[in-house]
């Protein structure tokens, strides 16, 4: 449970997924592996739900903050995307970067059908240059910072709370490798969601219509499909609960009985109890105070922050010390 990315090789998959299965204490699948097609799409329809408001807040955000924010960086400004997503966020940024100066931009993201999607999304702004780079955020992201131009400061966008998918340790370590392939005076805008009472984060993850059921329970589908497995989906219920020391929503997958599963191309066999759960993602929730010290610790400063008023979402403006 510790790389966000999306995208991946049969190879890893296979290996990935008995190796979560075959843990002795709390079994778990790695959440990139959530997003294939399917999974991807049944994401898009989580953030149209009433229940999960998160994407919206974000999107208010930066389109009401677009013009003020670039206010507070130099230009000409480099613009690259963690995550290309589906670029509706990201327009209203360049819109307005667009208006002030010739854009480049670099989503960076490991599957090649998000990038076209995103150079779709985007197709229409047209004093903006898209060159996606299809691979790794932190590979991707040294592409990027090769290519940019001495006069030039980067932007960097790692938004929709992903980074909440990491857990303490490895978002600080992230932090510090992005901090590791900026320079001083460079920017990182993160969007975190933030927490809000219980029931209202555990009816975002378990919304009445069961479209994130779906989307959780798509995984053993995706195995079923990929790798040969033979999941009854109909015996696993999708689970959500909030972990209070880590600060996190936590997704499971709760066997409804006792019951054994193989999946044919990772060689494997797995046997679940009644109750036991695979754990499929973790959502970590944020405080403003503490994003403050996140930054600090990762050598940048919290330059700005917004907060929505609705639905309460951070997006910060760190800059590289
Ligand atoms: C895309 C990882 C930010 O954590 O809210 C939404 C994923 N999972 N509903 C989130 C998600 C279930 C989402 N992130």
């Amino acid at each position: 449970m510790s790389s966000p990315a999306r995208g991946e090789n049969i190879g890893c998959f296979a290996r990935d997924v008995r190796n979560g299965l075959s843990k002795s204490r709390q079994k778990e699948l790695p959440s990139l592996y959530l997003y294939d097609e399917i999974g991807s799409a049944l994401f898009e329809a989580i953030t149209l739900l009433p229940e999960y408001g998160l994407t919206r807040a974000e999107d208010r955000l930066i389109r009401k903050h677009s013009n003020g924010l670039l206010e507070r960086l130099p230009s000409p400004l480099l613009l690259t995307e963690l995550g290309s997503g589906s670029g509706r966020k990201t327009r209203w940024l360049l819109d307005a970067l667009s208006r002030r100066q010739p854009v480049v931009y670099h989503p960076i993201d490991i599957s090649s059908s998000a990038l076209s999607r995103c150079r779709h999304e985007l197709s229409e702004l047209g004093a903006v240059s898209i060159v996606g780079l299809e691979s790794s955020y932190l590979e991707g992201l040294k592409e990027a910072a090769s290519r940019r131009t001495p006069d030039q400061t980067m932007l960097v966008l790692f938004l929709g709370s992903t980074i909440g998918n990491f857990d303490r340790k490895a978002s600080h370590q992230f932090l510090l490798e992005i901090h590791h392939s900026l320079k001083s005076g460079d920017a990182l805008l993160l969007g975190t969601d933030l927490e809000k009472p219980v029931p209202e984060m555990l009816l975002a993850y378990d919304d009445p219509a069961g479209v994130t059921a779906a989307f959780n329970l798509n995984l053993l589908a995706r195995i079923n499909r990929e790798l040969g497995g033979n999941f009854v989906l109909g015996n696993f219920k999708h689970a959500v609960r909030y972990n209070h020391p880590e600060q996190r929503i936590e997704m499971h997958l709760r066997s409804e009985r006792n019951q054994s599963v193989r999946i044919l191309s990772a060689d494997f066999s797995v046997t679940l109890e009644e109750g036991e759960t695979i754990f499929t993602e973790a959502c970590r929730k944020f405080r403003s105070e503490e994003l403050t010290m996140m930054a600090r610790d990762a050598g940048f400063v919290c330059d700005a922050q917004w907060i929505d008023t609705e639905w309460s979402f951070a997006e910060s403006l760190w800059i590289r010390s």
